[in-house]
């Protein structure tokens, strides 16, 4: 292709907070990525994750044609698009004429944008005639979907970004914003700059950096969210900081609601939630006295088997005290996906219908059957995430479509996921990165397009719907979400003898499926019958409702206090406490949870694929307080085995002060691309929330045991390090302990890291120098002590260090990742190689963890600074860490307190 740089204005497609991105790019590969500086979520701002995203865009990674298996025995193996489609709408037929359409499924993903989603939802209800469509938005922002609708009557956060600028107290609970929604914390550092009497509260378990940056840390017990919530309420009634005038016009249900705190006085709730009382009655005070209070919460709330009570218990005390409806109040719940409103937004779940309408009510089931023109669909709902793989296992549902979400990494419980998928008689799955764990699975992959290549449109956390626009076409035999379904449709229908099936899925454009979309909106609270492709490109994106001749959305809604319920009132929730779904014991004797790290995202099929971004953590730590290491025996990066009753997995662990005794964290991201084993959620539990179907991804029990390893492997490679990765995966299951990701950055590394009791077998030492190519005996140095199975080989190319593999003892693995990394020459290891000992030479300092991305400066560095008295802004001065994206701020600061008070 001829040189033709072009700019192109997008979305963001991680987390919900939504930013604008402007991607660069140059004959159909992209170039460059920055934020958007007319974007009204971030005026061009971009976090770590955002400001990396162009170096996802590698064509390498991708699922770049269909694949096919006829038979499970079978391997898959490329197909076109034809024959794929019909075998898969054949099997999708023979389901739904042999056992009915509750035979099928889909389950979708909030990353998918609002036309993707709309046509999947029809196809699913109108043309299959199911409710079995559900989303990965199940385990995410459905108990926030309940809370609402149980309080405020409608599924619509009421509140904005822009208040976070007006409020004067942020009551942040279950939400590490400043890892999750980075762009936000900016804002909210911002907003804290200028106004000093801003005061921030944070409730987590953990002393997240969110927590820290706070002017009140409640590092309540897990789960016990909603006794400090009706405790709040209690303090706001016997110190009358009720708005008993909102109360008595706005709500309804006060009487029942003040009857069920009474008893949560907070001496006995500090028992439960394990913090003191005067912290519980100072956070009342600053939410109770403050003029405008904001609420913003997230997974600590949602992912619970509780979720529903945890949400319509926050949201009690703002209607308690009327911070709601004004300037910097309201209740507003972060979502995490970037369009997991979207979803929301067109039903695209087992439980909803079209634009908010309600699956279990029969005049909303007949609007929307009229709208589409069908004669009708089961009222009965759908199966939800958990339950809808519980169907595939149990042989109920037959064949799944899987699209845009990796369930067998990020769904409860692994290996129900796992056997479910096994049973099944067919599984699609329709991916745009094909190391996903779940594409192992497929019977047919179909290859999508993803971010940069897709036109459409998505809806943020204040409900601010931004176009998508692509810059650049799709790689290979990809195609885009929205048509693969459509293209689905058509065959399923005509295999099923369906004449309407055109007039049903006529759609030749995205836009064509947004106006449709629009259209069943109108008359809705969320109305967007004023929008169109033309107008967001034109001014902007926009909030919703925007009806047909608004001039502008909403920034807020319930501004005149009337609320989406039958009377017009909000609603107290009736919420009494709880316990976990599961509690410890003596065999399980501490408590996970698990959540997200500031670099990676989710199942990592994309963030994975970019070397800096292991940069801040390498690898899948279990962060444990120090008082249980040392009962353990345990030093800080220790090999333990973490057990829970449905499963285990290795990993190191790392001591915690930002955890209380008898607590764990690992990261949700590491699946079994990465490590030995099913990954994180081979720990977790399926248990959910009766109302939301939410599961309990934030807690389970487990024990924490060492593994006494001696023997230890390491093996990195430079070049093609994004092949490698995939070379060694087959490798981590022949290691009890093993993990591999990138390091580096101009030179990405693969880097491969096993342990076991006794050394391994030559065989496998040989195969791991055949996928990482480091058997080239011509440039290869090697020491071997086969009595001790001690070995160092590297490996030169070009005078340049490439390749290094060490058994049995690994201490310089550090040093040598370092040089590789720089690339370094093969002199400087050549003393070291011809030495018996293994360990690195002395007085050579490590640069250590990179704290900040953008500029690549590394903790180390700042803590010796900071240790001699430079202050955070000389140092910032100096090395500029923090001066870019910002996202290391939070840290930097906990760092400079740390020093702060070690001096
Ligand atoms: N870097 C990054 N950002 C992301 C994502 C990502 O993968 N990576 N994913 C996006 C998505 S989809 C989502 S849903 C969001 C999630 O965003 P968050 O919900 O902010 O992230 P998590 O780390 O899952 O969980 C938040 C916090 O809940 C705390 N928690 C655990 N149990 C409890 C409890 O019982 N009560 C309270 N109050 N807190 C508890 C945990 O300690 C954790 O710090 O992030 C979005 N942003
Ligand atoms: N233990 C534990 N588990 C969790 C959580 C937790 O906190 N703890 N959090 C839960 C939450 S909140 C969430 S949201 C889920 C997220 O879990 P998943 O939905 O599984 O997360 P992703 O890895 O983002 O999966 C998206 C997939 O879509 C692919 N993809 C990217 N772009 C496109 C595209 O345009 N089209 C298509 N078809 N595919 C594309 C990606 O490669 C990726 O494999 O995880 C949940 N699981
Ligand atoms: S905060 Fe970061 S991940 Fe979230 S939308 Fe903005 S740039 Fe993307
Ligand atoms: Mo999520």
């Amino acid at each position: 292709m001829t040189p033709n740089p072009r700019e192109t204005r997008t979305t963001c497609p991680y987390c919900g907070v939504g930013c604008g991105v402007i991607v660069e790019s140059d004959a159909g590969r992209i170039t460059g990525v920055r934020g958007d500086p007319r974007h009204p979520a971030n005026f061009g701002r971009l976090c770590t994750k955002g400001a990396t995203l162009h170096l996802t865009a590698d064509e390498r990674t991708r699922a770049l044609h269909p694949e096919l298996r006829r038979e499970r025995s079978a391997p898959r193996i490329r197909a076109g698009w034809d024959e794929a489609m019909d075998f898969a709408a054949g099997k999708f037929a023979r389901a739904i004429v042999e056992h009915g359409p509750d035979s099928v499924a889909f389950y979708v993903s909030g990353q998918l944008l609002t036309e993707d989603y709309y046509v999947f939802n029809k196809l699913a209800r109108a043309l299959v005639g199911t409710n079995n469509i559900d989303t990965n938005s199940r385990l995410c922002m459905s108990s926030a979907v309940t809370g609402y609708k149980a309080t405020l009557g409608a599924d619509a956060p009421p509140a904005c970004y822009e208040d976070i600028d007006h409020a004067d107290c942020i009551f942040i609970a279950g939400s590490n914003t400043a890892y999750a929604h980075p762009i936000l914390f900016r804002r909210i550092e911002d907003a804290r700059a200028r106004n000093p009497y801003l005061k921030l509260i944070v409730v987590d378990p953990r002393r997240t950096d969110t927590a820290a940056a706070a002017d009140l840390h409640l590092a309540i017990l897990p789960g016990t969210d909603v006794a400090l919530f009706n405790a709040m309420l209690h303090v706001l009634l016997w110190e009358e900081l009720c708005d008993l005038d909102y109360i008595r016009d706005h709500t309804e249900g006060f009487d029942a609601a003040k009857a069920t705190v009474s008893d949560y006085t907070p001496g006995a709730v500090a028992d439960i939630c394990g913090v003191p009382a005067d912290d519980i009655v100072k956070a009342a005070r600053w939410f109770g006295g403050a003029r405008a209070a904001l609420s913003l919460y997230c997974q600590g709330l949602n992912q619970s088997v509780h979720g529903t009570e945890k949400n319509a218990a926050l949201i009690n005390l703002h209607l308690a005290t009327g911070h709601i409806g004004r300037p910097g109040a309201g209740p507003l719940s972060l979502t995490g996906q970037p369009n997991a409103m979207g979803g929301r937004e067109v039903g695209g779940m087992a439980t909803l219908l079209s634009a908010h309408r309600d699956l279990s009510s029969a005049a909303d089931r007949k609007e929307v059957a009229r709208f589409w023109g069908v004669d009708g669909f089961p009222s009965t709902p759908g199966k939800t995430a958990v339950e809808m793989f519980d169907a595939v296992r149990e042989g109920s549902i037959k064949a799944i479509w899987i699209a845009c979400t990796n369930p067998v990494q990020s769904m409860p419980d692994h290996i129900r996921v796992v056997e479910a998928l096994e049973r099944a008689e067919c599984v699609v799955v329709q991916e745009a990165f094909r190391s996903a764990e779940t594409v192992s699975h497929a019977d047919i992959l179909f290859p999508a397009s993803t971010w940069a290549e897709k036109d459409g449109t998505v809806t943020n956390s204040e409900r601010r719907i931004s176009r998508t626009c692509a810059a650049v076409p799709p790689p290979g035999e990809a195609r885009h979400d929205w048509r693969i379904a459509v293209d689905f449709a058509r065959r399923l229908g005509a295999k099923l003898g369906r004449d309407d099936v055109t007039r049903l899925f006529p759609y030749e454009s995205p836009e064509q499926v947004f106006n449709e979309h629009r259209a069943t909106t109108r008359g809705r609270d969320l109305d967007i019958s004023g929008l169109s492709y033309a107008l967001l490109e034109a001014r902007g994106p926009q909030q919703w409702p925007f009806p047909e001749g608004a001039e502008t959305g909403k920034s807020r809604l319930y501004e005149d206090g009337v609320f989406a319920t039958a009377s017009g009132r909000a609603r107290f929730a009736r919420a009494p406490h709880r316990p976990l779904a599961e509690s410890t014991d003596a065999r399980y004797p501490l408590h996970l949870t698990t959540g997200r790290l500031r670099d990676q995202w989710h199942g990592m099929s994309r963030t994975g694929n970019v070397a800096r971004l292991f940069a801040h953590t390498e690898e899948p730590l279990l962060a444990m307080n120090r008082d249980d290491m040392q009962r353990r025996g345990l030093q800080d990066g220790d090999i333990v085995r973490v057990k829970s009753r449905r499963g285990e997995l290795s990993a190191r662990a790392q001591g915690s002060d930002e955890i209380r005794t008898a607590q764990t964290y690992l990261p949700m991201h590491w699946g079994g691309r990465f490590m030995h084993g099913g990954g994180i959620n081979s720990l977790t539990l399926a248990a959910f929330d009766p109302v939301s179907k939410q599961p309990e991804l934030k807690h389970a029990a487990v024990q924490v045991e060492k593994l006494d390893y001696r023997w230890h492997v390491v093996a990195m490679r430079s070049g093609d390090a994004s092949r490698y990765l995939d070379a060694v995966r087959p490798l981590l299951a022949r290691f009890p302990y093993a993990s591999c990701g990138l390091s580096g950055r101009e030179v990405p590394l693969l880097v491969f890291r096993a342990a076991a009791d006794v050394p391994a077998a030559d065989e496998l030492i040989a195969d791991l120098d055949a996928v990482l190519e480091l058997n080239d005996d011509t440039c290869a140095m090697d020491y071997r002590d086969p009595r001790r199975g001690v070995s160092k080989r590297v490996l030169v190319q070009d005078g340049k260090l490439v390749g290094v593999r060490l058994t049995g003892e690994t201490a310089a693995r550090d040093w040598l990742n370092e040089l590789m990394a720089q690339g370094a020459s093969a002199e400087a290891v050549r003393r070291w190689m011809l030495a018996p000992v293994a360990s690195p030479p002395a007085g050579k300092p490590l640069r250590g963890r990179i704290v900040c991305n953008c500029l690549d400066v590394a903790e180390p560095d700042i803590r010796r600074r900071l240790a001699d008295g430079v202050t955070l802004e000389q140092i910032q001065m100096e090395l500029k860490c923090g001066t870019s994206c910002g996202s290391c701020l939070p840290e930097l600061r906990c760092m400079a307190q740390q020093a702060r008070v070690a001096a």
